[in-house]
């Protein structure tokens, strides 16, 4: 069960950070009123939210998922592969060093937490452009230390791999059909989205909870079989910033 959420508040620069999205200028106010739901739909899930003020030096470091990875036994502080991102896990690390111990990706490697994927003791370590095969190598190193297995895997479309496939519990894969049958996936159960609605690959599972984008009515249907509370959040201005509900929390 995770007990806490670290959480940073967007800065009235967000709008500064890197987007491909093509879905128009997102707004301030309303990202902060959505931001202020999901932290509260973390709190409705049980945990306390650790809330950090804006870097105005980096306007996407409210995507905490990115500059560290939190397993049951260490924390991974990375090295984005967004020069603009680089930086923004120095202030993360000393809140992360009250909770587990501390290990590091270095130069030349380069890892974002998007990508990485947790199911159970495994992690699937996404190559994107963000998490490079000298990162991804350093990463399943430090993970083995811990105890953990892993396996790279190719990111051939989003922005990360958790753009495309989350875990929701029970060993359940919520996943888009391009990655449905890749070989990685063949021991898992899967929830297998319409084309029209893969933004919503982007669910947060969080204890009994599963936190999912409003306005994918299959999506959620489909959700429903896992048998948990399911609470839909309006993330419209976060996904004009290529971003998504898992992007925004750190989970402990
Ligand atoms: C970026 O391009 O880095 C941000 N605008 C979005 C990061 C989203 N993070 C995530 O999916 N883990």
């Amino acid at each position: 069960m995770y007990t806490h959420a670290i959480a940073r508040l967007p800065g009235n620069n967000f709008s500064d950070g890197i987007t491909t999205s093509t879905l128009g200028r997102p707004s301030y106010y309303l990202i902060l009123q959505q931001h202020q739901t999901y932290r509260q739909a973390l709190q409705a899930s049980g945990l306390e939210v650790i809330l950090l003020p804006a870097e105005p030096a980096y306007p996407d470091a409210y995507f905490v998922e990115d500059p560290a990875i939190v397993t049951p036994r260490i924390a991974v502080i990375t090295h984005p592969g967004a020069p603009s991102r680089q930086g923004e896990q120095l202030s993360i690390e000393p809140i992360l060093l009250q909770y587990r111990p501390v290990v590091h990706i270095d130069p030349p490697g380069t890892v974002e937490g998007g990508d990485i994927l947790m199911v159970g003791n495994h992690f699937f370590i996404g190559l994107s452009d963000r998490t490079n095969i000298e990162g991804a190598a350093q990463l399943a190193k430090l993970l083995t230390t811990a105890g953990h297995t892993s396996e790279p895997i190719p990111v051939a479309s989003g922005l990360h791999l958790k753009s495309s496939v989350n875990c929701v519990g029970n060993d359940t894969l919520l996943l888009t059909q391009a990655l449905a049958d890749h070989p990685a996936f063949a021991g898992y159960k899967k929830i297998v989205l319409d084309p029209d609605e893969e933004y919503a690959a982007n669910t947060l599972w969080v204890n009994d909870t599963l936190l999912t984008p409003r306005g994918f009515p299959r999506a959620r249907a489909k959700l429903s079989q896992m048998g948990m509370r399911i609470i839909e959040l309006d993330v419209s201005e976060v996904q004009k910033m290529d971003g998504g509900l898992t992007c925004m929390s750190l989970r402990i």
